[in-house]
């Protein structure tokens, strides 16, 4: 669709404060594409409501989302940033592509299985078809690849069966997309329980850190972190803790398993744990700071969502009218 130039797709629920889960998972890594890519990066309004949210909450997260996007490094000329609720074709395709979607797919995801245990005075078919959406989310856009945590690739499976069964039906719908996957980072654990992945809404505050802490709170955050009665930082099986904190630092640093061990042999998990703290609070300071100065003008913010929804619209009208005349609906525009 954009002349020989592949399509980058990838999206964030507005559904808490972000953390270093999604900024090393997902957003850090957004930027990279941007010049090999038409890339599109999503804030899921939508997505979010399958759990129950506070409007004023809801809104203030959306401008912050964005904001975020911007300050990672995502220049709003180069790729194009929208509120999934500002394009309406998401919703439409979503029906559609429920319809082509099989109950038994959509009991395996283990995200519903997760979140209808977390939530289970609120298990709704929104949260149950959830993957159905987020299918439409990356269709409409004939996307090529989808940069995403290793907590999505089921996600991203079932959209590739959701478009090769159409395909079937209807040659040449889809570009079938391929989730991309980054070799670090791609599934951050909790601090207080490293067998869990770190998740914005976690009750635990000490479990998180985000995107958005200041240095003294992100320290005092790492030397809590739950490790092991070893003494050696070393990345082993059954080192849970110390193999999460090597897997931050090294995103941070970017240096190797094998450079950190040496770097810390003969010295205490404390010494490595204040490493790990200053190395993430001085590579999100610049974020933090470019977060603040875009936050604060939120014409500009509106200015740009506006823009994105326009450019994003665009593509997404062309896909859904051409899946309503494969599928037989009658158009007389
Ligand atoms: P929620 O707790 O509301 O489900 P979440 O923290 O899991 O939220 P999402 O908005 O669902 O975050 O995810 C945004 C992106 O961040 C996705 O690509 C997801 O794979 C990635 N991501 C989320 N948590 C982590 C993590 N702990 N490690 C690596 N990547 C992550
Ligand atoms: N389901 C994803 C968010 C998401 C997404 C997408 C990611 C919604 N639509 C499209 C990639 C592509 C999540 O929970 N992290």
């Amino acid at each position: 669709m954009f002349q020989n130039q592949l399509v980058s797709y990838s999206g964030i629920q507005p559904s808490g404060n972000l953390t270093i889960g999604n900024y090393l998972g997902a957003l850090k890594n957004f930027a990279s594409y941007s010049e090999k890519y038409k890339c599109f990066y999503c804030v899921v309004d939508e997505h979010a409501i399958t759990v129950r949210q506070n409007p004023a909450d809801l809104r203030r997260r959306t401008y912050e989302t964005l904001a975020l996007y911007m300050a990672a490094g995502l220049d709003p000329e180069k790729n194009t940033l929208y509120v999934q609720s500002h394009v309406h074709e998401h919703a439409e395709l979503a029906w559609i592509l429920n319809c082509f979607t099989m109950f038994g797919e959509l009991s395996r995801m283990t995200q519903f299985k997760d979140k209808s245990a977390r939530h289970a005075d609120n298990i709704n078919a929104g949260l149950f078809t959830y993957p159905a959406l987020m299918a439409a989310d990356i269709l409409l856009y004939q996307t090529d690849v989808v940069p995403v945590g290793v907590d999505q690739k089921q996600h991203v499976e079932l959209c590739r069966d959701i478009a090769m069964r159409m395909n079937q039906l209807y040659p040449d719908l889809f570009t079938v997309p391929e989730p991309i996957i980054a070799k670090s980072g791609k599934k951050i654990m909790s601090l207080a329980d490293p067998t869990k992945k770190m998740s914005k809404s976690d009750e635990n505050p000490n479990a998180i850190v985000y995107i958005l802490d200041d240095k003294d709170t992100i320290i005092r955050k790492f030397k809590r972190a739950v490790t092991d009665s070893d003494t050696v930082v070393r990345y082993a099986e059954g080192k849970d803790g110390i193999n999460n904190l090597m897997s931050i630092y090294s995103c941070f640093t970017g240096k190797e398993f094998d450079e950190i061990e040496r770097e810390f042999d003969g010295k205490g998990y404390g010494e490595f744990k204040l490493a790990v703290g200053e190395a993430c609070a001085d590579a999100l300071a610049p974020v933090q700071k470019r977060y603040n100065e875009i936050l604060s003008d939120k014409a500009g913010l509106e200015a740009q969502m506006k823009k994105g929804a326009e450019e994003a619209s665009y593509v997404a009208r062309r896909t859904l009218s051409k899946v309503q005349k494969k599928l037989g609906f009658v158009q007389v525009r």
